[in-house]
């Protein structure tokens, strides 16, 4: 029998903060292994989602947002994301269709509206311009925007850059994500298959139990916190007598101030961060969890270049 040819690349998601890169990932993958919440920058790694189909597999890279940075470890996020460039076939720059909407048919007036604009074509062009393969703009969340809105956005963003394929979707609710992997399926060069049928990612469990612990402390915390946080496991003991994998971790932020608040009344804020971080981690391990957690104050760890390396930027 003739065995149909394969096909297989890496497909490189880049796009602003908050436009909806690791909810896409999280749903081919119909799992949680990259983290989501309200809050921009919360991806500071690189992430591979491997999805299988019977004659492809598509390598997909969650990046950290694109964005004007100015800190050491913002710079090192966007540098991340930047580099996946160079080893894509195809690069999804995925849009924040609900934002732009807003800067383009919000009530500023027309004065702010251009500056905004020529500001965010400036930096978006500049990183299309690293560009070298076929890519794919796919406008997310269109579930928040109405339809007579996509055409003057897929213009703006078509004047940006020569994109292969424009495609409306609602990563959230699943919405033309088919459509979607079609054309990123129909773009693959041919190769082998890389990863095993049932691996859903090259990250290991360590790497996506910290940053569940993390995604935790960003939905319970303030703005400031979650940008200064980091979480390392310290030890990882899994129980062959089907008793709990026994985990224990450590939160590290910046200042004394920032460990009370993670810490709360009488421990309750740390309690309820392990128990929510608990149920995420059972689900992903599918099985009982014991999760132990630490608070410890690192000073400027974010501008540390040693602890940037520790955490894999
Ligand atoms: N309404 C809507 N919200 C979305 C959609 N995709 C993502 N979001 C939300 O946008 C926020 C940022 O998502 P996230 O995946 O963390 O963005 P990332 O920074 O690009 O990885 C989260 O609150 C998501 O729930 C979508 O298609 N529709
Ligand atoms: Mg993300």
């Amino acid at each position: 029998m003739k065995k149909n040819t394969y096909h297989s690349g890496v497909v490189a998601v880049i796009g602003p903060p908050n436009a909806g890169k690791s909810t896409l990932l999280n749903h081919y993958l119909q799992q949680k292994i990259a983290i989501v919440t309200p809050l921009p920058q919360t991806t500071r790694n690189r992430i591979a989602g491997i999805i299988t189909g019977t004659d492809y597999q598509i390598i997909m890279l969650d990046t950290p947002g694109l964005h004007k940075a100015r800190e050491l470890i913002n710079q090192e996020m966007v540098r991340i994301a930047m580099d996946t460039l160079y080893e894509a076939d195809i690069v999804l720059f995925l849009a924040d269709a609900q934002a732009m909407a807003e800067i383009v048919l919000g009530s500023k007036t027309d004065k702010k509206k251009n500056k905004i604009l020529a500001s965010r074509s400036a930096e978006y062009r500049s990183y299309l311009k690293e560009i070298s393969c076929p890519s794919i703009l796919a406008l997310n969340k269109v579930d928040m925007v109405n339809k007579e809105q996509l055409l003057p956005l897929i213009d703006w963003y078509s004047s940006l850059h020569s994109f292969n394929a424009v495609i409306p979707i609602s990563a959230l609710k699943g919405d033309g994500t088919d459509l979607l992997q079609e054309e990123l399926v129909s773009r693959l060069p041919e190769g082998p298959q890389y990863y095993p049928d049932d691996i859903p990612t090259d990250s290991t469990e360590r790497f996506i139990v910290a940053e569940l612990i993390r995604e935790k402390i960003f939905l319970r915390t303030r703005q400031e916190i979650p940008y200064s946080t980091a979480v390392l496991i310290d030890s990882f003991k899994e129980n062959t007598q089907g008793g709990p994998v026994v985990i224990h971790a450590t939160i590290i932020v910046e200042r004394g101030s920032q460990k009370g608040i993670i810490i709360g009344k009488q421990g309750k804020m740390l309690a309820e961060i392990r128990i929510a971080a608990t149920k995420e981690i059972t689900k992903l391990l599918g099985c009982k969890v014991q999760l132990k957690l630490w608070v410890k104050v690192k000073k400027k760890w974010t501008s540390n270049e040693q602890i940037l390396r520790e955490l894999g930027m």
